[in-house]
């Protein structure tokens, strides 16, 4: 009998699965209450919350720039990049908690070190033109895996896609803006451009993951339809568009194997430092520690704001009752 249930069960599962698949195929998009595999619900919380929390620490290298800007024009749009990414972050939290996520717990794996969150946050903006290297190359490169993302299988991740990428690239082109200015402008603002290229383009590489082949989770995402791009292909993309980009601003790209080749249509390219990817996502980057310093910091002192917006919303609540 208990066999006979347990049977039933796993057939019950097995067609809905089939079902669910069957959609993913017909590219129907899955809504937070429609029937899920566990296991992609879980690969669903686990990539766009990772992708909150780059949106959450991506603000921290460019603010440290706020102060600094060379003109308002430039602090004006600076803060209203850096203001857009919190937004980003908060889409983000809002869609995992679609999927059953603690919103509370979802930051306590930041802070702890058990999430992950985007390696090119974890180097340091040092000099002026490492914004405009970050509108340019970080936001250049989150547009490319972003714009495949709207097409992503589940709902509310690919709805918010659509905003996001339309500010991405306000963020992109300010990025450029700063660069070429800087590129055209005296020897020594030439020289700056150029060594923030020099320091962002290989870490702007590595944000689209490990290789195809190294990369655990591809496989099954693209099957779901969560990934509509392998890793390899987006950074293909990516260096295919921003070539020419840097050419015309009269930069050069800081890689000796980079060739046009003519038979793939795409251009060949050297390779990339694995050591220190895996070495930035353990935690051993440059700003890992500073980062998730800064993030605990802004919790612990933003407590009261919080507490206090709590404490308005039950009076309101007591008094509409009241009422
Ligand atoms: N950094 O098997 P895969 C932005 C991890 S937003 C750290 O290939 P998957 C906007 C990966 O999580 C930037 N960890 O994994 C902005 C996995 O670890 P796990 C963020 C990385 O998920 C601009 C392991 O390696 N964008 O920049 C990285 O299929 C300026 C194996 O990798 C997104 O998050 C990395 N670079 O593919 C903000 C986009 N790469 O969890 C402020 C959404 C891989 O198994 C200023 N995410 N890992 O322990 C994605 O598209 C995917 O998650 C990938 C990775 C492509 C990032």
């Amino acid at each position: 009998m208990f066999n006979f249930v347990a049977m039933q069960v796993e057939n019950d599962v097995k067609q809905m699965e089939e079902q669910f698949q069957a959609k993913i195929d017909a590219d129907i998009r899955i809504e937070p209450r429609d029937w899920m595999p566990e296991k992609y619900r879980k690969t669903l919380i686990r990539q766009m919350s990772q992708h909150a929390h780059s949106e959450v620490v991506g603000m921290l290298p460019e603010a440290n720039w706020i102060t600094r800007a060379p003109s308002l024009r430039r602090k004006v749009a600076l803060l209203a990049k850096v203001q857009d990414e919190a937004g980003h972050g908060l889409y983000l939290y809002s869609a995992c908690e679609t999927l059953g996520a603690d919103r509370e717990e979802t930051i306590d794996d930041l802070h702890s070190g058990k999430a992950k969150y985007s390696s090119i946050f974890n180097y340091p903006t040092i000099t002026w033109a490492d914004i405009g290297a970050i509108g340019w190359l970080v936001d250049g490169a989150a547009i490319v895996n972003q714009v495949a993302l709207q097409k992503t299988s589940y709902g509310p991740y690919a709805r918010a896609m659509v905003k996001i990428c339309k500010e991405e690239s306000f963020h992109q082109r300010q990025g450029y803006e700063i660069i070429t200015v800087l590129a055209n402008g005296t020897p020594a603002q030439k020289a700056m451009a150029q060594d923030a290229l020099n320091r962002w383009w290989w870490p702007s590489l590595m944000m689209f993951g490990p290789t195809d082949a190294d990369s655990p989770n591809t496989q099954q995402s693209m099957a779901w339809r969560i990934k509509r791009h392998t890793n390899d292909d987006l950074r293909q993309m990516f260096i295919d568009a921003t070539v020419k980009q840097a050419e015309v601003a009269g930069l050069t790209i800081p890689d000796k194997d980079l060739k046009w080749n003519e038979e793939r249509g795409h251009y060949d390219f050297g390779e990339i430092d694995w050591e220190e990817f895996y070495n930035v996502i353990k935690g051993n980057g440059p700003c890992n520690k500073q980062r998730i310093e800064a993030r605990k910091k802004a919790k612990e002192e933003g407590m009261w704001v919080r507490e206090a917006a709590m404490a308005y919303a039950e009076k309101q609540k007591t008094k509409t009752k009241a009422a």
